[in-house]
């Protein structure tokens, strides 16, 4: 409902396309001198002038929130749509000699649009990856219920239940009430399922009748869209691109680390129904999550945190009024939520995009404000990978107004 399940992983494939190509042109000795012509040569054919009869469409098919699809929102002077892996250092390297800013564009959930849009004032291309797709490579039951008494249990089951299930918890507002959802996913048998839930969760009060057995792709199809599922769709649905459909949403994220209150919850829920849009959902954390030090890569929330909070808001509204209203709610419940969350840095999930957390305009302080939402997207990795970030790419290229920053006086 909130996410979908396949896109972090084609967030992490356009990372290493960076790198790779971070290394090509650290491989590149020379440096030659400003020309535009390198924009005349194989790239000509995969290259989109901003009038260039295409240039729209080629903008918005990939566009996910209908919110950076104004007249008022900044547009890319270019767009490169490269076919293989060359076209993309010849890109780089030819955006870099003639000084136009790069915006990536991927996969993944890009809630506030950095992939397209820059708030930088300067010019810039977006190199969209659209065509380097290649790729080689249960369960369910919703309840309506005491809302409060279900995530209290929950709280204590999802981040510690065997490693094979994985119960996300959903509290929406319906109607005056707030209504708690589980998805629940298993890897195995409805029995065994039922059995270990039975025990475990019996507040949830599963019954085989409630679980469907399918294959893991059909469960892909379920977790997007249980309606879709039902009525047979089948798992080709994933090779829609879906081109230029987008709704107007916003998203916040957090950490949570003490298990919230049967009281708090109620003050949330009463929240939550005030407000009358915003949903929130647990994302459990735990299992192989909690397994991997926090050091070994990048991402920074593991072990110690029992599930990760999305706020989640969609609408349909095109009016600044509309867009004003929602992203207030969604502020006010994140404000709300201060005292039940992690602090010190208040960490937030990188693929949940949110400019709210702190912005940088890469002035004399582009450090002090690349720490500010840094330390709460990497927690303690972030001086390492501005260490990294200062080293194989000094001249500060590849940015976007939450990336990693440079070493101060490193000129
Ligand atoms: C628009 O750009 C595409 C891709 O480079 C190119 O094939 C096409 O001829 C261009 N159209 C015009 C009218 O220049
Ligand atoms: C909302 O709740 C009220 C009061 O319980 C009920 O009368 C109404 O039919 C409900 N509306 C919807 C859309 O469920
Ligand atoms: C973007 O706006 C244009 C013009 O209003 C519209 O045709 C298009 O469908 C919109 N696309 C998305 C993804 O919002
Ligand atoms: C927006 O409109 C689409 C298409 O009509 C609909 O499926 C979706 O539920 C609507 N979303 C919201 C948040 O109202
Ligand atoms: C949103 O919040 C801002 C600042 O708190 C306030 O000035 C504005 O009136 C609010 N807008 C709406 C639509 O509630
Ligand atoms: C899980 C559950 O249903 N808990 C309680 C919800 O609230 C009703 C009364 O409103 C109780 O009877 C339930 O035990």
């Amino acid at each position: 409902m909130a996410e979908k399940p396949a896109s972090p992983s084609c967030f992490f494939f356009a990372a290493s396309l960076v790198l790779l190509t971070l290394s090509s042109c650290l491989a590149s000795p020379t440096p030659t001198p400003p020309s535009p012509s390198c924009l005349s040569g194989t790239l000509s054919n995969i290259l989109y002038r901003n009038n260039n009869a295409s240039f729209p469409t080629v903008l918005e098919n990939y566009i996910r929130n209908a919110r950076w699809n104004t007249t008022t929102t900044p547009k890319p002077s270019l767009i490169i749509t490269p076919l293989q892996e060359a076209d993309v250092q010849a890109a780089v390297l030819c955006a870099k000699r003639i000084g136009l800013q790069i915006r990536i564009r991927s996969g993944g959930h890009d809630y506030e649009g950095l992939s397209y849009v820059s708030r930088s004032q300067q010019p810039y291309f977006v190199l969209d990856m659209s065509n380097l797709r290649q790729i080689t490579v249960d369960i369910g039951k919703q309840v309506a219920t005491n809302a409060t008494d279900l995530a209290v249990q929950w709280q204590q089951v999802a981040p510690t239940i065997d490693d094979r299930f994985f119960l996300r918890l959903l509290l929406l507002p319906s109607n005056k009430t707030v209504k708690a959802s589980i998805v629940a996913f298993f890897l195995g048998g409805a029995d065994e399922a039922v059995s270990i839930l039975k025990k475990k969760f019996p507040l949830l009060g599963l019954e085989k009748q409630n679980c469907i057995e399918m294959s893991w792709i059909e469960s892909a199809i379920w977790l997007n869209n249980p309606d879709d599922y039902k009525i047979g769709v089948k798992p080709e649905i994933i090779l829609n691109r879906r081109l230029n459909t987008a709704g107007f949403l916003k998203r916040k994220s957090d950490y949570v680390q003490v298990p919230i209150s049967k009281e708090a919850l109620e003050g949330i829920a009463k929240k939550i129904i005030e407000l009358g849009k915003v949903a929130l959902v647990f994302n459990p954390y735990g299992g192989k999550m909690a397994e991997i030090p926090a050091d070994a890569t990048a991402f920074p929330h593991r072990a110690g945190n029992l599930f990760k909070i999305q706020y989640s808001v969609n609408w349909n509204d095109s009016s600044p009024a509309a867009a004003e209203n929602f992203v207030n709610e969604t502020r006010s419940l994140y404000s709300y939520m201060t005292p039940f969350v992690s602090k010190n840095p208040r960490s937030a999930f990188l693929n949940y995009r949110d400019l709210d957390i702190g912005i940088n305009t890469f002035g004399k302080n582009s450090y002090e404000e690349g720490k500010v939402y840094g330390a709460k997207y990497f927690n303690g990795n972030f001086e390492r990978l501005v260490k990294i970030k200062t080293a194989v790419d000094p001249d500060n290229f590849f940015r976007n107004e939450q990336s990693i920053p440079i070493l101060p006086n490193n000129h």
